[in-house]
């Protein structure tokens, strides 16, 4: 048995003072190995977070001893919530608070040998970091990208802010807050807003080139909504308005019942006739209680009111009835939709409840409604022609008299990016007294003070700060915003800022020539891993600022992260969730301490493939824990006087070239269980030998161990009296020394076993008969005789019936 808690902190200290994980230059292949950065929370790290750092650890250890130039850094994303409610509660500032549990961060980390570059390490938090955030936000401001908008947003009174849609979960049909499950409402304000929505098709475009889980591309595919059709104008009868409606089946417009517009609408109360004008706000009233998931869900029985006017069919020139119901959204096309019955299941619902005409427009022999492709009928000149044709056919005549054209509609909203928090970057902004915006060239610093408290207004804490909202510049007044900036911002430059990052602490400055020939030579990142939870968040964030960075010439590449991979949850003991409140949360200080990093390191990797969610069992970290024992009690046995040349070991040789194969396949695949099971079988082999011939295999095995065990492989090094890890490399697999192991069969003749054949996986039946009569042994049985028939059971048997 070793001493985990020695030889673990005695590497631990020969690796922070050798820097022997230190960012190289010297070679001519790059590795960017990136972790998800942890926002520091005063709980300190997780189990689940060991999942992934280990994984890229295992790589970058891996990549190193291939020769690879290789970045691996962390870094903190330290403004959030938590430490300002925490501020908020006690009275205390956040920011030595966030510096603790920083500190326990990186003493967590270390403990566990996560080889990273300790100088690259950036806090989003540190003036010299957001100082850059800022001058992001800047250059976003001057391309027309950000700008205030008086918008409906989503307040969240229990957090005292407004969030972004991607901030936002229903539960129980109603709208609350991801974090903390407060309710959230719609509320007109003034805010900072990111059109995202201009990359809509270039965030669209750059994934098509990713190495990413399919599922997640499909889920940012679909957050970006992006839906192709017909914007058609219609004239209301006798009043001087038009509405505009965005369909992606202009091909049905001969079977529209109804015009049905949002209750936002703003046309709403010009287009309610007297009578109806009791009923109609009656409805609209309703509608501000229900969320969006409320109104669109198709289950949900529709409702409505008709508002008393009409407008003309363009299509048939007859006149169609204005409604209004909450399933048609305002945020999204145009607020207005033609409804047609037929071939649309809510529009289907809709009229059957309020009997409107349900007219087919595509010939269909099922049930109603219809909504595949067809030969139209109904529908005059278009009748006869499939959905395509019709809607093109359609659109020409149109289009003649300018009412129809070609839109593309988007689910992706533009990013709301004001938050009425302290704990933020500030905006790099001054207003003068009219609300003129000005840019202020150096950084903004968020101001210090002591006791933060709610405004007890819709505006954040820093609407409190006398000096923050009064500045007096040549005798002008000035005001900063009271806003910050959402947590998102740091993380969705980060990853650039490890490149930046110099060893006495400063920045090369983002948009200078050193940056870029950083860039050019660090990105893109190889492999980015991450939680599943970041889908449609900071990695549509992150992409978002560095297609803008790209398009502004800063940096070299459209895309920033080619591979990524999702790890799985680790669940606790009970299969659930790991939470505080169920008690099930494994606390990865006390297994260090009782187990090693090592151990917990290699269980970790061998509960399962990464991506899988997995349950923790401490019995199999036990077992762990006593196979790397045994790997330890073997290389001491073998030291110890049992190394002798003069024993042969072409076996053993075989075998530890076919486990390099072997690892660094599997490596490479991120099939760490794999990897890790090869190397116990390949012990379950050594350890029972009594004598070896050379300390190679041994040297080898260690090497080969150090990217998931370091400690203990660097430990085994040293005994073999070998140098530490960063002076070897990987072994050098000699193939010439494998010894096939594949499977052999008997060959029969007439029943009688008269040669063996080795057969290759990769045979055919017909490829292992012909190499069965090749055989010397069976070839001279077989001569001028003929052959009758053949046997042959897959991996068992080989019989040749002869005359
Ligand atoms: C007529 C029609 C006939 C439609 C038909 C569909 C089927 P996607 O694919 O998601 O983009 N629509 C348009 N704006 C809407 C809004 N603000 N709120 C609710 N629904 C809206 O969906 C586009 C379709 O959703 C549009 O095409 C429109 O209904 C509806 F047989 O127009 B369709």
């Amino acid at each position: 048995m070793y001493n985990h808690n020695e030889i673990e902190k005695k590497w631990q200290n020969y690796w922070e003072k050798n820097k022997s994980f230190k960012t190289t230059e010297k070679h001519n292949k790059k590795a960017y190995i990136l972790d998800m950065f942890p926002y520091p929370s005063g709980a300190g790290l997780h189990v689940g977070h060991l999942e992934g750092y280990t994984a890229t650890d295992i790589i970058s250890r891996f990549k190193r001893l291939k020769g690879f130039d290789v970045l691996h850094p962390i870094g903190w994303d330290a403004f959030g919530l938590p430490a300002e409610q925490y501020a908020i509660k006690t009275g205390n500032h956040p920011a030595p608070f966030t510096v603790k549990n920083i500190n326990n961060f990186r003493r967590q980390l270390k403990s566990l040998g996560f080889s990273y570059d300790y100088d690259k390490e950036v806090d989003t938090t540190d003036p010299k970091f957001y100082v850059w955030t800022q001058w992001i936000f800047k250059e976003l401001y001057k391309q027309g990208l950000a700008s205030i908008e008086e918008i409906d947003v989503n307040w969240c009174e229990g957090l005292g802010t407004v969030l972004a849609n991607e901030e936002i979960i229903e539960k129980s049909g109603a709208k609350v807050s991801e974090r903390g499950n407060f309710p959230v409402i719609k509320k007109p304000m003034k805010q900072w807003v990111l059109k995202i929505t201009a990359y809509a098709d270039k965030l669209l475009e750059g994934l098509d080139e990713l190495d990413w889980p399919e599922s997640l591309k499909l889920l940012q595919r679909n957050w970006i909504g992006k839906s192709t059709g017909h914007n058609v104008v219609w004239n209301v009868h006798n009043r001087n308005h038009k509405i505009v409606t965005f369909t992606t089946r202009l091909d049905t417009i001969f079977g529209v019942s109804a015009l049905v517009i949002s209750p936002e609408h703003p046309l709403v109360s010009q287009l309610t006739t007297s009578e109806n004008k009791e009923a109609v706000e009656e409805y609209i009233k309703q509608t501000k209680c229900k969320n969006e998931l409320e109104r669109t869900q198709l289950s949900k029985e529709k409702t409505g009111v008709f508002l008393g006017t009409y407008v003309e069919s363009p299509a048939t020139h007859k006149l169609i009835p204005i409604w209004i119901s909450d399933y048609v959204l305002m945020s999204y096309g145009t607020g207005a939709v033609m409804s047609v019955p037929a071939h649309d299941e809510r529009d289907f619902e809709f009229a059957k409840k309020y009997n409107l005409p349900i007219v087919s427009v595509i010939e269909n022999y099922g049930e109603l409604p219809y909504t595949g492709d067809g030969a139209h009928i109904n529908s005059d000149y278009a009748n006869g022609l499939n959905n395509a044709e019709a809607a093109e056919a359609i659109y020409e005549k149109l289009a003649v008299n300018k009412l129809a054209e070609k839109k593309t509609s988007y689910k992706l909203r533009d990013w709301i990016f004001s938050r009425q928090r302290y704990w933020g970057e500030p905006f790099p902004i001054l207003f003068d007294e009219d609300e003129n915006i000005y840019l202020v060239k150096e950084l903004v610093k968020l101001p210090e003070i002591d006791n933060i408290k709610p405004s007890g207004s819709t505006q954040g804490p820093l609407a409190n700060v006398e000096s923050w909202n009064n500045v007096i510049i040549d005798g002008e007044k000035y005001h900063h915003d009271t806003n910050v900036m959402p947590q998102w911002a740091g993380s969705s430059w980060y990853y650039l800022a490890y490149i930046l990052k110099n060893p006495d602490g400063t920045y090369v400055p983002l948009n200078s020539e050193e940056a870029k020939k950083r860039f050019e030579n660090w990105l893109p990142v190889d492999l980015y891993i991450g939680g599943q939870e970041h889908a449609v968040l900071h990695l549509l964030y992150a992409r978002f600022w560095h297609r803008f960075l790209y398009d502004i010439n800063v940096v070299t590449t459209k895309e920033p992260f080619s591979k990524l991979i999702n790890q799985g949850l680790i669940l606790g003991p009970d299969g659930q969730k790991m939470s505080k409140s169920l008690g099930n949360v494994i606390n990865p200080d006390d297994l260090v301490e009782s187990h090693g990093a090592d151990s917990l390191r290699v269980y970790e990797m061998f509960m399962g493939p990464l991506t899988d969610s997995k349950a923790w069992n401490t019995d199999s970290l036990n077992g762990i824990r006593k196979w790397l024992d045994k790997i330890y009690n073997t290389f001491e046995y073998f030291i110890n006087n049992n190394i002798d040349i003069n024993v042969p070991q072409e076996e053993l040789d075989s075998k530890i070239n076919q486990l390099i194969l072997d690892v660094e396949e599997n490596i490479e695949k991120t099939k760490f269980n794999i990897a890790i099971s090869k190397m116990m079988v390949f012990m379950n082999y050594l350890s029972p030998q009594k004598k070896i011939g050379s300390k190679l295999p041994l040297k080898q095995f260690a090497i080969l161990l150090s990217p998931f065990a370091p400690h203990l492989a660097e430990e085994l090094l040293s005994m073999l009296n070998e140098k530490p890890i960063e002076a070897q490399e990987w072994p050098f697999a000699d193939i010439s020394k494998i010894i096939s192991e594949n499977a052999k069969i008997g060959v029969q003749i007439n029943g009688k076993v008269r040669g063996q054949l080795e057969i290759f996986p990769e045979w055919n039946e017909a490829q292992t008969i012909e190499a069965a009569k090749q055989v010397p042994s069976v070839a001279k049985w077989l001569e001028g005789k003929e052959i009758v028939k053949i046997i042959y059971r897959e991996g068992k048997i080989l019989n040749i019936i002869i005359k």
